[in-house]
């Protein structure tokens, strides 16, 4: 059993592997989508690589997912290799009970942080980038260092669920002669925010015109960020050398730059672009992130600050709880070239192809109505239309008869949503087990009418033609969650008349409508 499933993951990790390295810039072609029948295993297990090198293959868990769970967790982690040693390669993933990937428009590895001695170190999203330290470089271990899981994992339905947090790790332990020359290395975390759920909206039609689409920078373009500047620069205080990164985005995200600003002048010294392959765009997580070439190492001096910024597409829709990280590893001392005077290269490749879990795209006709035709529900200005297990309980799209009619509300006037699956007083701990009783968080989020297609990773999208959004009701621990901390939102007054379709961000297989009318006094 075990060494079936050694061999199908260490077969599984190879067809990642080939496509990491498949070489510089003859990716014309689109490398072939992982195949579904992908398992790995539930088991710790190691193989030795041709040239000695041990690559140890961890699944944390089981971890325990309540039905539509979308909140934060920092949890104890003692997977990690016995003796001293360098890690110079990690593959995250996460995968089922049987081992095989979920669906990422079922289950949705939001992000897991390894944390080490409370530094994060290496992370994951959905674009499960692979993070290799270049040839003679790699991540200083210790057995005393303290590691624990920061996990976000996000179930987009009803059904609970049990997965596994996997990472594959390259391995030279201290006593194995490769290691003398290696050269250790450590992770900068390049965040553009920082702090425990490091999130800003980017909004449709906001940010700058470029070429006639509209292109959101954080923090450049967001006038509230001011004040969190300091927060994302590394202030550099002795000589090191950069020698690795990779771009973190979600949905919408097109590409993070990494700066150095030097006596006043500021220099990008790399370009991690998102490419999509996903049909429609930039709109889901069918996507892979650009790394640096082995060749990339830039010195920085004392004084340097060194900075990130990450790039929003917001021509179609608007983009919540975005984030933008650079994961950037770094040697001290000085390795490679000076980015103001010497030349280096900018851009890298990919370091996979399309995931086979990516390939529910949504948008299918399935029937449900469109609302923009349905007769006119209760009117329901002043009063409240509650959301409750996991249904609006007024203008649901899946709803029958009466309760499937959007409610409606005159112009100037307002009705209240309140989610009763995450009522005031339970919040979710961080520092719990994951998978115990849970807020669920809802949205009430503005989709392109008539929203009414099957659910996908790229359907439906917050592409409203009027833009609104409810932020996720429920409660959650400060400055760990989504939450808005509050349970109900009023929908704003300012509507012009219509027919509105909306959805939740968190579920978006819930659908609703709600209709505004003329003023008739
Ligand atoms: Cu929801």
């Amino acid at each position: 059993m075990s060494r079936l499933c050694t061999a199908l993951a260490a077969g599984a990790l190879s067809a990642l592997v080939a496509v990491t390295l498949a070489g510089p810039a003859t990716a014309a072609s689109t490398p072939k989508r992982t195949s579904a029948k992908l398992k790995l295993s539930t088991k710790t297990t190691t193989t030795t690589l041709k040239d000695g090198t041990q690559r140890i293959h961890y699944s944390y868990g089981p971890v325990h997912i309540a039905p539509g769970q979308n909140s934060i967790f920092v949890e104890p982690n003692d997977l990690k290799p016995k003796v001293d040693g360098y890690v110079t390669r990690f593959a995250p993933n996460l995968i089922l009970a049987d081992g095989t990937i979920p669906r990422v428009d079922v289950i949705h590895l939001h992000h897991a942080v390894w944390l080490v001695n409370q530094s994060p170190t290496w992370g994951a999203g959905e674009e499960k980038t692979t993070a290799a330290a270049p040839p003679g470089y790699g991540w200083n271990y210790k057995t005393s260092d303290k590691w624990l899981m920061n996990h976000m994992i996000h179930d987009l339905t009803p059904t609970p669920e049990t997965v596994y947090i996997t990472y594959d790790i390259d391995f030279v332990p201290k006593t194995d002669p490769k290691a003398k020359s290696i050269i250790p290395i450590r992770t900068e975390w390049m965040d553009v925010i920082g702090g425990g759920y490091p999130v800003f909206d980017a909004i449709k039609g906001t940010g700058k015109l470029v070429n006639g689409k509209r292109r959101f920078t954080y923090p450049d373009d967001d006038p509230k960020a001011n004040a969190q500047k300091a927060a994302h620069q590394w202030r550099v205080t002795k000589d090191g050398t950069p020698v690795g990164t990779a771009g973190h985005l979600h949905p919408g995200g097109l590409y993070t730059d990494l700066n150095v600003t030097r006596n006043g002048v500021t220099k990008n010294v790399f370009h991690s672009v998102a490419k999509y392959w996903e049909p429609a765009g930039a709109v889901s997580w069918d996507v892979s992130m650009t790394a640096t070439p082995v060749d990339w190492k830039i010195n920085v001096n004392p004084g340097d600050v060194v900075s990130t910024t990450a790039t929003y597409d917001t021509s179609k829709a608007s983009w919540y709880e975005s984030m933008g990280i650079m994961a950037t590893s770094v040697a001290d001392g000085h390795h490679g070239v000076d980015p103001f005077t010497q030349s280096f290269p900018r851009t890298g490749q990919v370091t996979h192809g399309p995931l086979a879990e990516n390939r529910g795209h949504g948008g299918d006709p399935i029937g449900l109505p469109n609302p923009m035709k349905l007769l006119d529900g209760p009117v329901v200005e002043g009063k409240q239309v509650l959301i409750d297990g996991f249904i609006y309980k007024q203008g649901n799209m899946t709803g029958v008869g009466m309760a499937g009619r959007p409610p409606v509300v005159q112009q100037g006037k307002t009705f209240t949503f309140v989610n009763k699956d995450a009522p005031k007083g339970l919040t979710g701990q961080v520092f719990a087990a994951s998978g115990g009783d849970l807020p669920i968080y809802h949205t009430i989020t503005s989709c392109k009418q008539p929203c009414n297609k099957s659910t996908g990773i790229a359907y439906p999208l917050a592409d409203g033609d009027v833009t609104f959004d409810s932020g996720e009701l429920g409660y959650g621990p400060g400055g760990f969650t989504a939450a808005a901390n509050r349970d109900t939102w009023d929908v704003p007054k300012n509507l012009p008349k219509g027919t509105y379709t909306y959805f939740c961000r968190v579920h978006p297989f819930m659908r609703g409508s709600f209709r505004v009318v003329p003023n008739k006094t």
